[in-house]
């Protein structure tokens, strides 16, 4: 009798874990018609935005079959920022949620294992990159005056003549806006790095050995420690916060792990 009730137990808690896994309707990959929008490559880098090479990588990471669309247009993505994608006829917006949405329609295979730690600390470093370096990378870019006409000259050289001389300085002063609306921007320029710097060494010191963020298994976050740890060790645009990320062997070797395994092509 005992045993019976223990086999029961078994089968029902085999039941609520793998449930999750049985509502995911098997899809080949000729079904899946990702197509993501994104900046386009430059400055020595597949992108010169962080969340868009953070989804990219996840792409390649998980093997989703995808096509990058030929022009993206940021005014006309549904929340005024890249990167998004069309799945079919869903339309979804945002690194994250749109990461949710592949978790969620085509499996999990890079995170399903972690622990509830894992998956917290998953969260806490990726808010890290997402939410408070990303700024000070923002500040390095947007601010410094040689960076910002590096930028000029990217994002705004299509423009008419007219438009290139009120454009590009009206976009910069709202970024520097919203750095100031952020609370970052009312920072001294020394102490915007100390806080970049103190996030780059963070990083550094929990990847420590290891050849993943959260051990031997790449996850999910590895899309986002590449995302950012790329525009930051290979971007052609020099920076306080390149020069320091690029000081720690780890951080390097990381890159050139994740470059051999999801970006040789
Ligand atoms: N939370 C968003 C952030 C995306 C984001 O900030 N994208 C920036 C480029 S790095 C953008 O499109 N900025 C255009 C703008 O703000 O006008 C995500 O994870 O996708």
């Amino acid at each position: 009798m005992a045993i019976k009730i223990l086999a029961v137990k078994i089968l029902a808690i085999k039941i609520l874990y793998a449930w999750p896994a049985l509502l995911i309707k098997e899809h080949s990959q000729e079904d899946i018609m990702i197509t993501l929008y994104q900046f386009q490559p430059c400055l020595g880098i597949q992108n010169l935005s962080p969340f868009c090479l953070k989804l990219e990588s996840y792409l390649r990471m998980t093997e989703l079959p995808y096509t990058v669309a030929d022009a993206a247009d940021v005014r006309k993505a549904p929340k005024q920022k890249l990167p998004y994608i069309t799945d079919g006829d869903r339309t979804i917006a945002d690194s994250s949620f749109i990461i949710d949405y592949l978790k969620q329609t085509y499996g999990d295979p890079l995170d399903q294992n972690l622990s509830l730690p894992e998956q917290g600390i998953s969260l806490a470093f990726r808010r890290l990159m997402e939410e408070n370096l990303y700024w000070a990378m923002v500040y390095s870019r947007w601010a410094e005056d040689d960076n910002w006409k590096r930028l000029r000259d990217i994002y705004f050289s299509d423009l008419p003549p007219i438009l290139r001389t009120l454009i590009p300085s009206q976009v910069r002063k709202d970024t520097l806006q919203k750095l100031d609306g952020h609370g970052i921007g009312r920072h001294s320029r020394a102490e915007i790095y100390q806080i970049g710097q103190r996030d780059i060494k963070a990083l550094s010191d929990f990847l420590s050995g290891k050849p993943f963020l959260l051990g031997d298994r790449p996850t999910s976050l590895d899309a986002t420690g590449y995302g950012f740890l790329a525009n930051l060790c290979r971007v052609q645009m020099p920076s306080e916060l390149s020069d320091y990320a690029k000081q720690f062997d780890n951080l390097m070797a990381y890159c050139d792990r994740l470059e051999k395994r999801y970006w040789k092509s």
